[in-house]
């Protein structure tokens, strides 16, 4: 990058590590140095200098309504004019709460925090608080925060960045994580037999690996599992929800699980995440309970008021549409892909998506790490001078909001098309 943002970057790199607030928007998956962005509204944003690109990250998942949507500035405006945070019960929390609990009726309690590894860690402390075990079942590749427990074969930026596991997790602690491949019941049950498991963690639709669906036996052979093995199942749908389907994974795969993490489009680009479930599993959360958890601005005002105006505003017709048009772009890529005979997999549930460099459908990680990054990397470079900007990742899902219209779709399908043309070796 030149101009503005290679200023700001510059400032940026002597005051942060890697110069950014979270490592995947360093570019290190992909190389080169990321634009500083300077505003967003519906599909676009633009960087500081200026260039305009047609976005499919959203905030990493969020943004399902689009940058700046008219519905949540009025609601954040109202809001804050009342003043923005107390630490005491509001009646926004209840409103947003009630709205998750009657698209997600599993979800019969739950606890807002600010954030999905707060949402994933408390989970897990429920889950060995009742099943009095310690030991948690993930998937490699499956990214779930960065919680000490979770930082085993993670997926998304410790998998972009190349580290399977991350120093200054003690080894004893790290010892309580076990990992199968994703869509692997043979290895799960295998682990299960052999392990006190408190609890089986799971991303329902992989979207920290690339994005990889689950085999249609997967999840509910999860489900028989835990429940024969005593262990609790948790989806994450930190992603997930309000996105593979209106009502999140369990609407869309008709499995229950114990307990739920949500995060993301719940809070509408405002810091909102939350844990729920199973009422009697909640009710052992403090101060009903004795698992302690806290969080000073869990349950914001700001937060809640955002998270209330974007899923108001996503009905299951808005959900239906913007899924319908990720199939489009998805279909017209595999399109584009197969008209240049290149080796190329991709894939959709609802609103998240995502494509690998490589012939065959990926159903794990390890398949996902053979397809070509090299390409994925001169890929993303030739989509980002276009004016389409994708996960700066192989290993990231792309997103779809309510604002892409058709024109937008059409247009980055051509854009994308030059983009593979250019990018060919
Ligand atoms: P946060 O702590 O970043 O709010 O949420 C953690 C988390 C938990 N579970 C799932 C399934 C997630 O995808 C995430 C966070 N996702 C990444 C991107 N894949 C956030 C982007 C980042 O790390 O900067």
């Amino acid at each position: 990058m030149t101009g503005r943002s290679h200023e700001v970057m510059e400032r940026a790199r002597a005051l942060f590590p890697g110069g950014v607030s979270s490592p995947v928007r360093a570019f290190r998956g992909v190389g080169g140095e990321p634009f500083v962005v300077d505003r967003g509204a519906g599909s676009r944003i633009w960087d500081v200098d200026g260039r305009e690109y047609i976005d499919y990250v959203l905030s990493w998942g969020p943004l399902v309504l689009g940058h700046a949507p008219p519905i949540v500035l009025d609601a954040l405006e109202q809001t804050m004019a009342r003043g923005t945070s107390f630490g005491i019960p509001t009646a926004l929390e209840v409103e947003l709460g009630e709205l998750i609990v009657a698209r997600m009726p599993h979800v019969e309690m739950l606890r807002f925090v600010s954030s999905g590894t707060e949402a994933t860690m408390s989970a897990i402390r429920v889950a060995r608080a009742v099943t009095h075990r310690d030991v948690i079942l993930k998937f490699d590749g499956c990214y779930h925060g960065h919680a000490d427990s979770f930082l085993v074969r993670a997926g998304s930026g410790v998998a972009t960045l190349g580290l399977p596991n991350s120093p200054g997790v003690p080894d004893a602690l790290a010892a309580l994580t076990v990992v199968a491949p994703f869509n692997d019941l043979s290895s799960t049950e295998s682990l299960l037999a052999s392990h006190d498991v408190a609890a089986i963690i799971v991303e329902p639709v992989v979207g920290n690996s690339g994005f990889i669906a689950p085999d249609p036996a997967f999840l509910p052979g999860l489900r028989a599992l835990a429940d024969r093995f005593g262990a609790l199942l948790i989806f994450d749908e930190v992603m997930t929800g309000f996105r593979v389907a209106y009502g999140g994974a369990r609407e869309r795969f008709d499995v229950v699980p114990d307990l739920t993490t949500l995060g993301k489009v719940i809070g509408g680009g405002l810091p909102v995440a939350a844990y729920g479930g199973r009422r009697d599993l909640m009710e052992c959360v403090a101060p009903a309970g004795p698992v302690y958890q806290a969080g000073t601005l869990s349950g914001n005002p700001l937060a809640m008021a955002a998270g209330i105006a974007t899923l108001t505003a996503l009905t299951p017709a808005l959900h239906d549409r913007i899924a319908a048009r990720t199939a489009r772009l998805v279909q017209g890529l595999r399109e584009c892909a197969a008209r240049r005979g290149i080796p190329f997999t991709a894939d959709a549930a609802g609103s998240m998506w995502g494509f690998f460099f490589r012939a065959e459908p990926v159903r794990s990680f390890a398949e996902a790490k053979t397809s070509d990054v090299e390409r994925f990397r001169r890929f993303f470079h030739a989509a980002l001078e276009r004016g389409v900007y994708l996960a700066p990742s192989a290993f990231e899902a792309a997103f779809v909001s309510a604002a892409h219209s058709d024109a937008d779709v059409d247009e980055t399908l051509d854009r994308l098309d030059a983009a593979l043309e250019a990018s060919d070796a």
